[in-house]
């Protein structure tokens, strides 16, 4: 048995899944958690969950970002409950353990938790049909707007400065100085471009320093693949990976979504000839969102917009290459040179909205 494995089935017999565990599967497509999908049986009836190990190299503190999702979580169960809404299908529900906690620690120490499995409801990579993404923007800005009496003093930072560009960059140079894999001298390109752009790396931080963008509570990671979209109705229905929901900027979140969604290529696509931000996803996701954030937004976030998109895109790129550099002990990779690949599509992109930033403003000012 692989070492994992023995953790694996530690883990699920701490939970409530009795006897019947028919198959457990790794699951989903995300950069940060081990994620499995385990179909159980009780009394003739099947039901799946998702069973995650949560990575505690990147979430120092499982309590505490336990303590985090399982607020946000109750907080919306209510609000979906005196909307009419199904809180099993529209929010996460964490299952305890069979001792009644919100998590399990194996003897090795990592945290291990369940979710109720959303049926009936997928999450994407790519955007395969443009109504799909805009529900995703709709759901993304109202899940701002439910959150916005949540009291952000009781939520911990679960990644101190986790969007904080500027510090990115800051441990970004630290990593070209002390280069300790040997690679950038392959990368000079890469670095020269994320070098010329220090500037923008400081607009945000800047402008909430001078409380002209508030602090809000945010999910800070809104990839696609981050919200389950009902197979049925195409309704984008629950928000899910709340690890970093956390005070932040709604531009941020506005910004995660493009670089993700509104390029034309994956995120670790190889051909950069496939990858540029497409105007017609742009425009349908600054409608959905603005719609989904309800009048919420103050004039300069909304004026804030494009902006908050060009940033995120370059700290992503910035993010992926800096990991290369180190080794790529941060984010899950799946062959060699893949967060340079990833970093690639995010410059690439970078540049495609700076040649395209006059329709990116035309569009905001058409929204707005
Ligand atoms: P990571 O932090 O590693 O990105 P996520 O929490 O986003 O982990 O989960 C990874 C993937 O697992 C998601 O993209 C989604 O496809 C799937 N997933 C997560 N939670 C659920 C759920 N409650 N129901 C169905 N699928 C889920
Ligand atoms: C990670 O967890 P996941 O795969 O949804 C990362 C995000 C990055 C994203 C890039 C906690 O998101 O910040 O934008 O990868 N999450 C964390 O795809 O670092
Ligand atoms: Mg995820």
């Amino acid at each position: 048995m692989q070492k994992n494995n023995v953790y694996l089935e530690e883990a699920i017999k701490h939970f409530p899944f009795g006897g019947g565990v028919k198959e457990v599967i790794p699951y989903g497509n995300g950069h940060i958690n081990d994620t499995y999908c385990v179909t159980a049986e009780q009394d003739g009836k099947r039901q799946r969950f998702i069973l995650q190990r949560m990575n505690r190299n990147i979430f120092s503190n499982t309590k505490e970002l336990m303590e985090n999702i399982v607020g946000i979580t109750s907080y919306l169960r209510k609000k979906i409950e005196e909307n009419g809404g199904d809180p099993e299908r529209e929010t996460l529900n964490v299952i305890p353990t069979l001792d009644g906690e919100t998590y399990y620690t194996d003897s090795e120490g990592f945290g291990w938790r369940v979710y109720l499995y959303i049926e009936g409801a997928t999450t994407y990579d790519l955007v395969e049909n443009p109504e799909d993404f805009y529900a995703s923007a709709v759901a993304f800005g109202h899940f701002q707007s439910l959150l916005a009496d949540y009291p952000a003093d009781t939520l911990h930072e679960t990644i101190k400065n986790f969007h904080n560009t500027q510090d990115r960059y800051q441990k970004f140079l630290e990593a070209v100085e002390k280069d300790v894999m040997g690679r950038v001298k392959d990368v000079q390109e890469e670095i020269a471009f994320i070098k010329a752009h220090e500037k923008d790396t400081y607009v945000c931080q800047e402008m909430l320093k001078a409380k002209e963008l508030p602090l809000r509570v945010t999910h800070n990671d809104t990839k696609l693949n981050n919200i389950m979209i009902d197979d049925t109705t195409g309704k984008a229905i629950c928000v899910i990976d709340l690890d970093t929901v956390m005070p932040g900027l709604s531009i941020h979140d506005f910004g995660d979504s493009i670089r993700f969604g509104a390029s034309t290529g994956a995120e670790d696509e190889v051909d950069l000839s496939k990858v540029s931000c497409s105007m017609e996803l742009y425009e349908l996701y600054t409608k959905g969102f603005i719609e989904g954030c309800k009048g919420r937004l103050t004039k300069k976030e909304l004026e804030m917009l494009p902006m908050g998109a060009k940033v995120m895109t370059l700290e992503c790129g910035m993010r992926f290459l800096t990991d290369y550099l180190q080794g790529d002990t941060y984010f899950k990779i799946h062959r060699p040179n893949h967060n340079l690949d990833r970093c690639r599509t995010q410059l690439k992109l970078v540049a495609d909205m700076e040649k395209k930033w006059d329709i990116m403003k035309k569009i905001n000012k058409k929204y707005v």
